[in-house]
């Protein structure tokens, strides 16, 4: 994949940008190791700003620790109970039935991982912490990831000359017993929105991604989702009417609760099916690793001061990553294909 990338110097303008972090009081080992991969690859240069969020208040600990190892300003925030909590449409009698039903998928009786998925789907980017500081463009980091190789160039920066929307780095299959209405959702929203002279997907199927989400043309979801412990985003992709529509309609029905939607796929699915696939980026570039699925990039002229194995990467090997699928999607061309992304949701 050939791309052409901004000048490797800490030279140009920056963005408004910044690392926007979910993590718990536990976690701050994990998140200092995280930190020092980013600031060393990449943000000792840059200088960009750290957004730390949490449901608990953070520690004296906490902050002093990050804030040393930040190479610039560091900002703390409380998740209140209106983003972190149940709304009252939620049977959480039914809620706890259906978490122990899940008691042998990942995290399938978490009641905190729940929370997390909703609040990383749909309130994080509208945090009055996040709202404050004006930001165009986030990148998401958790504790305990690996950064192997060394940014020289500004990838908020790189977006931007681009006119990329969405850019992840790694792409992977989800376990379908967690997301089992999750598809049917999103069709009914489309006929829903429809019905009511909403059109929120109007994309070419063609100029879309929808077939990275489906190996029948949209009847049913494959799972494949980009991977959200990396993302780098606009905010205002999640302020739009259609991801905000979207999010209250499958809040409503409960599946953050009844089932166990990842923030995974809620984002890959609007931004596979909203965005043209000029607007989604793979960053091939950030060697990254996350427990045990990696991605180390393999092309010769990407490769930049790495420490990892690009033959130990998941991509093209592990049957769970999702870069086949992706490749193909961007390939899709048919000439005789006419229909919109939203003829295809509400006609399945
Ligand atoms: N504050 C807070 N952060 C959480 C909680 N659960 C998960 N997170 C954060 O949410 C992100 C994803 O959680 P993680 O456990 O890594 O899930 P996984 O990546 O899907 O295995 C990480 O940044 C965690 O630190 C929680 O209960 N409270
Ligand atoms: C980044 O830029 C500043 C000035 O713009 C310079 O002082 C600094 O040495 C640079 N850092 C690195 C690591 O290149
Ligand atoms: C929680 O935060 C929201 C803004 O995000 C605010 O409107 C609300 O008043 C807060 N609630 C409490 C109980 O502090
Ligand atoms: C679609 O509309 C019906 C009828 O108003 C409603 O019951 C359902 O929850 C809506 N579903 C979605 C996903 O928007
Ligand atoms: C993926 O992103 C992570 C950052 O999270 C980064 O460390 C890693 O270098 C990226 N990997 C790739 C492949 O670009
Ligand atoms: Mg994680």
């Amino acid at each position: 994949m050939k791309v052409d990338l901004p000048a490797a110097t800490n030279t140009t303008q920056r963005q408004a940008a910044a690392f926007i972090v979910l993590v718990r009081n536990s976690e701050l080992f994990g998140m200092l190791q995280s930190m020092q991969d980013v600031e060393q690859r990449f943000n000792s240069k840059f200088n960009y700003p750290w957004v730390f969020l949490n449901e608990e208040p953070f520690t004296k600990e906490f902050i002093d620790a990050t804030t040393s190892v930040a190479s610039s300003k560091t900002h703390y925030g409380l998740v209140n109970e209106s983003m972190w909590g149940y709304p009252d449409w939620i049977d959480q009698k039914h809620a706890a039935d259906m978490r122990h039903k899940m008691k042998d998928l990942p995290y399938g009786t978490s009641e905190s991982y729940r929370h997390m998925c909703r609040f990383q789907s749909g309130f994080f980017w509208r945090h009055p912490l996040v709202l404050s500081l004006n930001l165009e463009y986030y990148w998401r980091v958790e504790p305990d990831v690996r950064y192997f190789c060394d940014l020289d160039y500004d990838p908020f920066l790189y977006m931007k000359q681009n006119n990329k929307k969405y850019a992840f780095n790694i792409s992977f299959k989800e376990h379908s017993g967690t997301i089992p209405t999750l598809w049917d959702n999103i069709k009914q929203f489309a006929k829903n929105s429809t019905e009511n002279g909403k059109i929120y997907f109007k994309n070419a199927y063609k100029d879309s991604l929808l077939n990275l989400l489906s190996y029948d043309g949209g009847q049913n979801y494959n799972g494949c989702h980009f991977w959200t412990n990396f993302e780098i985003a606009r905010l205002d992709l999640w302020h739009t009417e259609a991801y905000q529509e979207l999010f209250n309609a499958l809040d409503k029905s409960g599946g953050f609760f009844y089932e166990r939607w990842g923030d995974a796929p809620v984002h890959s699915i609007f931004a596979a099916l909203y965005l043209s696939k000029d607007e989604v980026h793979f960053f091939n570039d950030i060697g990254y690793k996350h427990s045990t699925y990696q991605h180390c990039p393999a092309e010769e002229s990407l490769i930049r001061r790495c420490s990892c194995d690009p033959k130990a990467s998941l991509d093209f090997g592990d049957r769970m990553s999702c870069l086949i699928e992706y490749m193909e999607a961007r390939d899709f061309n048919p000439v005789d294909e006419e229909r919109t992304v939203n003829d295809i949701l509400i006609s399945k």
